[in-house]
């Protein structure tokens, strides 16, 4: 099948070409957005191989991967679509098992999680801003999960052309469950192991991304949904 990673990037110049020839040894391709970043990360991970499209304007994650999407879909032909984050956390060896229940026509959406099986080191304070997301999001989408906010996924053709995605920042996650639902999509999660390191979290607190989370999923509820 034509696997497609699709990876947003934001200033990730130091992390983006180890990150990009890693998911390569498990896909036939790489698609990496450039959110407008300061750094070198374009040339970077064009120079390991990836597909670089660039926005003009940083417009957050869920953007970046609705713009990859559409090009794996339309331009690659991609059958399956993975979410894959550019900073190092995620490992290229888990997207075989991943894609897995995909091939085999067992599920339309893959959800990677922290909590299943595989050890994890994530920190208490994330422990709990994930834990709270979760209670929220089974009261907002009605889907329970054990990891809500993992951001690696992979996506059948016909997922990937269902959930588009209209929520620019971070909270994309929450928006992708709601659409799993209301498109009755099969799902499974399988376990993933995400690295953290100092350098990764010093990027981003887990408070401001609890707030930037929740602060969008209302805006998303609220207002454009009206
Ligand atoms: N396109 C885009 N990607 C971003 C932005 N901010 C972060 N990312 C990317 O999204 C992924 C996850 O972001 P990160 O800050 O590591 O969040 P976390 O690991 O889920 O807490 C990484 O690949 C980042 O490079 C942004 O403003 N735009
Ligand atoms: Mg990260």
């Amino acid at each position: 099948m034509k696997i497609i990673a699709i990876i947003p990037a934001f200033n990730e110049e130091s992390r983006i070409a180890a990150v990009v020839r890693d998911a390569s040894s498990f896909v036939s391709g790489v698609v990496v957005v450039d959110d407008c970043s300061r750094d070198n990360t374009a040339n970077a991970a064009r120079s390991a191989g990836a597909t670089v499209l660039r926005h003009a304007i940083n417009r957050g994650q869920g953007a970046a991967l609705q713009t990859a999407t559409e090009y794996a879909l339309n331009r690659l032909g991609a059958e399956v679509v993975v979410h894959f984050d550019a900073d190092g956390q995620m490992q290229g060896c888990d997207i075989p098992a991943m894609v897995e229940p995909i091939e085999t026509g067992a599920a339309d959406v893959v959800l990677g999680s922290r909590f299943l099986g595989k050890k994890t080191n994530m920190p208490m304070a994330r422990r709990v801003v994930n834990r709270l997301a979760q209670w929220f999001t089974v009261a907002i989408s009605g889907i329970r999960l054990t990891d809500t906010h993992c951001g690696f996924r992979a996506l059948s053709r016909k997922a990937a052309q269902e959930l588009t995605i209209t929520l620019d920042g971070m909270a994309h996650a929450s928006q992708i469950q709601d659409l799993i639902v209301v498109r009755r999509l099969r799902y499974v999660e399988r376990p993933v192991t995400i690295v953290y390191s100092a350098e990764t979290l010093a990027k981003s607190p887990s408070s401001m991304r609890a707030f930037a989370i929740v602060k969008d999923i209302l805006k998303d509820k609220l207002i454009t949904r009206v």
